[in-house]
């Protein structure tokens, strides 16, 4: 640090700087992310909180109410409005949470989690940090869970099992009500990482794609993950945890006794207000509509890639979601050249091409896509 400031003015340009040389998900060519341009009342409401810290709470009773009805709201979104919880950092705190409930819950000597091959790296960050054996499971054919796996492997250590509504790499969900009747059968903890999937499936589902029961409406399932960052339209940090059963708070339960509120039950002390006002006003501004017709917009668009790729005879994944995977003998050369007219796509484990095409990605872009994929082909 200078020993004198700069102006206000000096440091804006640095800032204009360093913000040019970054993507914008407004140009259309992000077709990486799960994260998006957030709703204009995101922003206002970051503002409007932005001193608000929730790690102090009764210094911020508007505050606190606001993340409660985000909550209500998240879980009536997902089969529970009754459903305890807290407006956290993304999904890798919300995933991390879930699992130190369960673990605590389960009080095992040895405590194991049971996690399928697609589970995100952030489960892998979760079990190193809170001592959690991660027992791997592989995935059938068609990307879910190996339910007959799962249900050999549990055993007397297990503290938890994890099933994935709209994986990463793929968009798939598992089968949930299959992981739900295990989880019941043994007593269980189910945990569901819908962070992407919490705010697609059930538009999906509305708008007659299909069906993937995956939240509380199913009796096994004791947590959900559900990210306001990622398809939620919210600003980054927003994500959220849901528990079924409040009691199970207990568990994580810590002391804070200098502080306005004598107990906490999250990971994080000093923690965003602004991400719960951010939160509660998008959803409250989009109501189930505004997210419905989003999420048709979206589908709409990978399908549109997914037959003009198929057109072009490429072997592509039939999407569950907005995730479109698709494979080709020259895939690094396609990826490599894609990339250099300015497309940034992903790569699955695999090595597969993956495109996830969220509200910044428009029809046009789409369509320069395609004449771009099929001039690289
Ligand atoms: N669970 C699932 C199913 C996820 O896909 C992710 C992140 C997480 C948990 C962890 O969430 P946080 O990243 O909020 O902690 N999935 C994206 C991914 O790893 C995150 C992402 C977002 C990556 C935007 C890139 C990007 O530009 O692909």
């Amino acid at each position: 640090m200078d020993e004198k400031g700069l102006s206000e003015e000096e440091v804006l340009g640095i800032l204009e700087e360093a913000r040019a040389r970054d993507l914008k998900y407004r140009d259309g060519r992000i077709l990486s992310s799960m994260c998006t341009a957030p709703h204009p009342v995101a922003l206002k409401a970051h503002e409007m909180f932005f001193e608000t810290n929730l790690g102090d709470a009764g210094l911020f009773p508007g505050t606190r109410e606001l993340e409660r009805e985000a909550v209500v709201m998240l879980g009536s979104l997902l089969g529970n409005p009754s459903a305890a919880g807290f407006i956290v950092s993304g999904g890798t705190e919300a995933n991390l949470t879930a699992l130190w409930a369960a673990r605590n819950a389960a009080g095992k000597d040895k405590p194991e989690v049971i996690l399928p091959d697609t589970a995100h790296f952030s489960f892998q960050k979760a079990c190193d940090t809170l001592g959690l054996e991660a027992v791997r499971i592989p995935v059938r054919e068609d990307r879910t869970v190996d339910t007959g796996l799962v249900e050999e492997a549990v055993g007397d250590n297990t503290a938890a099992i994890v099933g994935i509504a709209g994986s990463t790499e793929y968009g798939i969900v598992d089968d949930i009500p299959a992981l739900s009747e295990i989880a019941l059968e043994n007593s269980v903890c189910l945990h569901v990482d819908a962070a992407f999937g919490g705010f697609v499936l059930p538009f999906l589902e509305e708008l007659g794609y299909g069906s993937w029961p995956f939240d509380f409406s199913l009796p096994g399932v004791s947590s959900i993950t559900v990210d306001p960052h990622k398809m939620g339209l919210s600003a980054i940090p927003s994500g959220g945890i849901l528990f079924r059963d409040p009691g199970i708070l207990e568990r994580i339960e810590t002391e804070s006794p200098y502080l306005t509120e004598k107990r906490q039950h999250t990971l994080l002390g000093t923690r965003s207000g602004a991400a719960a006002a951010a939160t509660f006003a998008v959803m409250k501004a989009m109501g189930r509509q505004g997210y419905r017709e989003t999420v048709r917009h979206c589908m709409e668009l990978t399908l549109k890639l997914y037959r003009g790729m198929e057109a072009m005879g490429i072997e592509v994944f039939y999407p569950t979601t907005n995730i479109l995977v698709f494979d080709h003998r020259e895939r690094d050369r396609i990826a490599g050249e894609l990339s250099r007219r300015g497309w940034v796509v992903s790569r699955t484990r695999q090595g597969e091409v993956r495109l996830v095409i969220m509200p910044h990605v428009g029809k046009e872009d789409v369509e320069r896509f395609l004449d771009d994929l099929e001039g690289v082909l």
